[in-house]
């Protein structure tokens, strides 16, 4: 059929919705001689499916080749893009097309048309060839929308309420307006954002499911709006639209209850764009008509929490028959606009929800509820009492020795809910502009029963796809990457923070450096970290020096802190390497090379040996061992991480071309190098400091030369045997420590590690219960008494940099780094530490990779998917005589290539595919079943 044809004659925009439906649900034949099973889909724009507010001059298109065959490479692409979908499928009213061209990219291609201008919408679609001569149909068709790309776009004013004086920690303004809309519309967006977070409403309706819009950046420089379709909230005739304003970020208390950081005034800066069916447009935005008002929300603040009295509800308010006579005028201001830029990553929203696991009554007689997951987000309920009634809630991540309610690791964070019912009937209420960090929840001031049909917790977090699997047959280990989780889901709050509990929750850049590589496999971080990058850039200082936390709340010497700053070399690097993203690189190589000049300043005969540094922070230093022998020299460290940043930088040079550039930190480095050596390095390859994360350190980095590297992985060896194999390391050793020992040839030792139960060690949390990553080894001590409050989180994703290892070694999925993104994949599966499965899997840009072992009785089987146009090299790990694959002599199959036997080790190349390789395993080790 040809309903092309037939759509031609469609005039009404109904009927051209089912049929873009249609075209998009079922892709688009055309008449040519095309394979059912091979096609293109999930397309996506600068990561988003059919983004509504994009600022990039030239967006980047993704898509996937999905097909069941064998070896399918991509050999050419062809992209459309159009200004309507239905003409596009015909190949009409084109913006440009790219042509046929031959290439092998199927992630980040730019669109290369004329320039876009704001609002304008393109539909796009993609075809693609194949090494097999096959060309799939033209895709789907989506789209992406520009936003406002020029301040002249904004007509709207910023507006505040009245009230000059500082009210932090204040009721919430509620800013609402009346509107009339003559004609039918055919679409409306609404571009909003606010100095302090927002939640819109359009006809009794809530625009959206985003919450603690706009989210966080350097506010003063950059300052995120968020954009929504809202054709179908609004209607011809009478509107109203309102929204409430948090504290937030913006001007809440962040450390040591420093508030008004970025502004002392509420602010709301709305414009509403309408399109009638006739073509006529309308604009509501904000400015001196309308009003505002305080509602029940009295108080809302992230460390706080919310007090909430219903009984101050505007009922309707945002429905145009509400009657505002009493409302206060507004003041507009003249608050910049030059910093407004789009959202990049993702926005917050709620996610997974709990029912309570337990209700039961303490020993101290407080009554809690355990929700069975250390989480942070909130608590949601429906419950019945009498007009005037206040119920508390308060938030813990754990019970005390004696099971008592335990706040006290909160520091001056309150946490606390406070709600005054409205009415004798039932109420349900959830908070509005706070989160907490729990598992407990206690409550006050509520006798009637609590149980799954009128209380519930709710996870909040960034809405990141989750792109890992991982699990293996020991649960302990799969707690672990349970925890792991967790604890990226609690912290990865707008910006990667610490600690989402106590008054802190700052996104700490040793922490985060520390573990992006783990979360680039748990989940989908690219515009997570590509916007929170931007703000590293933004408030790095002019000397090169990188604040401790980004966005900057701290003072201006809060800086420059080795482990912590080099997150802006780390970062880039590791979002390159996950999503071959180069263009992070060039957005934040002046950054990069801007934090190592500020190194090369601050030493001496290319020695850094001055500043304030964290060191090795929160290593073990317990008492039960020998009493700060894992203490690491801090200017060994800072060394160390002076030598790993000239290398990102050069690595980053290399892939941008920029050859002087390479030229001149590879001399810098030789030298960094070299005084590292003599500075902290006996001849024979002793470190000045015998720790753990001196020799890891030295050793991931490549600073020792290459005769001393088999001794000094040696040393470190012996140190984990001395300390009965414990780790001994803190945030900077941490992440490495297992990959160096599996570097050479120790991978048994790292197993030792990763299965120790006792402290310090991963599994001690878990064997205590933890249902996230501690910042302490020794949170809860082995006798149940906690470490110093002053600094005790329970949910702090550092320590889980682990699991980066258990994905790239365990099941051995990796990138190879020459061809980032896993366009080429490496599978090296490790088994060990008594395992007898492992699987993982990985949503990549170019599809699903999986890996997954399992031995039984000595047979070793690895199944193995490599997506559409990607390859891998296989390393099978232990064998001793034919491998089979789905049943065949591998050396027959002639999909697979290149089989050479390296030591023990089968290496071998394929094409995409799904693979089950079956071999007997050479027994190896005490750690091999
Ligand atoms: C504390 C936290 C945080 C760490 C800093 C140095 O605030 O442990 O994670 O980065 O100290």
């Amino acid at each position: 059929m040809n309903y092309i044809a037939e759509t031609g004659a469609l005039k009404k925009a109904g009927l051209s919705i089912v049929i873009l439906l249609f075209i998009c649900c079922r892709g688009f034949a055309q008449a040519q001689n095309v394979p059912v099973n091979f096609r293109v889909d999930n397309l996506i724009c600068e990561y988003k499916i059919n983004p509504i507010a994009v600022d990039a001059a030239n967006p980047r298109m993704s898509w996937k080749l999905i097909t069941q065959d064998r070896n399918i490479q991509q050999t050419y692409y062809e992209i459309r893009v159009g200004t309507n979908a239905v003409s596009l499928t015909k190949g009409k009213d084109l913006i440009w097309t790219s042509g046929k061209v031959p290439s092998d990219e199927s992630a980040h291609v730019y669109y290369g048309g004329p320039m876009l201008t704001s609002r304008e919408k393109c539909y796009w679609q993609v075809r693609v060839w194949n090494n097999k001569n096959q060309v799939t149909p033209w895709s789907m068709v989506n789209f992406w929308k520009m936003g406002l790309l020029k301040q002249e776009d904004w007509s709207a004013k910023w507006i505040q309420d009245n009230y000059q004086s500082d009210t932090t920690g204040g009721p919430s303004p509620m800013f609402r307006k009346t509107f009339k809309l003559d004609r039918k519309i055919r679409a409306a967006h609404l571009y909003i954002t606010a100095h302090g977070v927002f939640e819109a409403q359009i006809n009794g309706k809530r625009v959206g499911n985003d919450y603690f819009a706009p989210g966080w950046t350097s506010y003063n420089k950059r300052l995120q709006y968020q954009v929504y379709d809202v054709t179908s909230l609004l209607r011809k005739g009478e509107n109203a639209t309102g929204v409430t304003i948090g504290d937030g970020w913006y001007r809440g208390y962040t450390y040591n209850r420093k508030k008004n950081v970025y502004g002392k005034k509420l602010a709301l800066l709305y414009q509403l764009e309408i399109v009638y069916t006739n073509g006529k447009r309308e604009l509501i935005t904000s400015d001196k008509s309308w009003k505002v008002a305080y509602g029940p929300i009295r108080s809302s603040s992230f460390f706080d929490g919310e007090v909430y009295d219903a009984r101050k509800e505007k009922s309707g308010w945002t429905e145009p028959l509400y009657k505002d006579a009493t409302w206060d005028t507004v003041k507009t201001d003249e608050s910049i606009k030059s910093n407004l830029i789009t959202t990049i990553g993702p926005t917050v929203k709620k996610h997974e929800k709990f029912l309570p696991l337990k209700v039961f009554t303490t020993p101290a007689g407080e009554k809690v509820i355990d929700f069975g997951q250390n989480l942070v987000g909130w608590v949601q309920f429906k419950l019945k009492a009498k007009t005037g009634d206040t119920i508390r809630l308060f938030h813990a991540e754990v019970l005390d020795q004696k099971g008592n309610f335990y706040t006290k690791n909160l520091r001056t964070a309150k946490q606390e809910i406070t709600y005054v019912f409205k009415s004798d009937s039932v109420e349900s209420y959830e908070p509005h502009f706070t989160f907490q960090g729990f598992r407990y929840l206690k409550v006050v001031g509520y006798s009637g029963p609590l149980d799954s049909t009128n209380i519930a917790a709710y996870a909040l977090y960034s809405d990141m796809a989750q792109t890992g699997k991982f699990s293996t047959s020991n649960p302990l280990v799969n707690q672990l990457q349970h925890n792991i989780q967790w604890g990226q889901k609690g912290n990865f709050i707008d910006v990667p923070t610490d600690c989402p509990q106590r008054d802190e929750r700052m996104g700490w850049t040793g922490d985060a450096q520390a573990f992006v590589r783990t979360a680039t496999f748990n989940m989908d971080v690219a515009g997570f970290f590509t916007k929170w990058l931007k703000d590293l850039s933004a408030d790095q200082h002019r000397d090169g020096a990188v604040p401790y936390v980004i966005p900057n709340v701290l003072d201006s010497v809060s800086s420059a802190a080795s482990g912590w700053s080099d997150v802006a070399t780390i970062a880039p690097w590791t979002i390159y390497l996950a999503y071959g993203d180069k263009q992070v690189l060039q957005q934040q190589y002046e950054s990069m090379k801007a934090w190592v000049g500020y190194i090369q300043l601050h030493s001496r005969n290319y020695l850094w040996d001055t500043g304030n540094h964290f060191g090795d922070w929160l290593f073990y230093a317990g008492t039960n061992y020998e009493d700060g022998a894992a203490l690491t020299d801090k200017n060994l460290i800072a060394q160390a991480f002076y030598a790993y940043s000239t290398q990102l930088l050069i690595n980053a040079a290399r892939i941008l071309k920029r050859g002087d550039d390479v030229q001149k930190y590879t001399q810098l480095l030789y030298n960094v190098k070299k005084a590292f050596q003599s500075e902290y390095v006996t001849p024979n390859g002793r470190m000045i400091s015998g720790t753990q994360t001196s020799y890891v350190l030295a050793l991931n980095f490549d600073l020792l030369p290459e005769n001393l590297r088999e001794s000094a992985a040696k040393r470190l060896v012996n140190n984990i045997q001395d300390y009965d194999e414990h780790i001994t390391t803190g945030f900077l050793g941490t992440p490495y420590i297992c990959h160096v020992l599996s570097r050479f040839g120790h991978t048994d030792i790292a197993y030792d590690l990763l299965m120790k139960e006792s402290y310090p060690s991963w599994l001690y949390p878990v064997k205590h219960g933890a249902t996230t990553i501690w910042e302490r080894w020794d949170g809860i001590k082995p006798d149940g008494s906690f470490e110093d409050p002053g600094m005790n989180s329970f949910n702090h994703y550092a320590y889980g940099a682990i699991g980066d290892w258990m994905y790239r070694v365990i099941t051995g999925i990796n990138t190879d780094e020459n061809s980032p993104g896993f366009h080429r994949i490496i599978i090296s599966p490790h088994p060990g530490g008594k395992l007898t499965s492992a699987q993982a899997e990985l949503e990549t840009l170019y599809g699903r990779v999986k890996s997954a072992w399992s031995i039984d009785n000595g047979i070793f089987t690895l199944d193995v998917i490599v997506p559409p146009n990607a390859t891998a090299e296989i390393v099978l790990p232990s064998v001793t005589d034919q491998i089979t694959e789905n049943g065949l002599d591998i050396n027959t199959e002639k999909e697979i290539t290149g089989i050479q036997k390296i030591g023990n080790d089968e290496h071998l190349n394929v094409g995409s595919g799904t693979y089950h390789f079956v071999y007997t395993l050479k027994t190896f080790g005490k750690h091999v079943n």
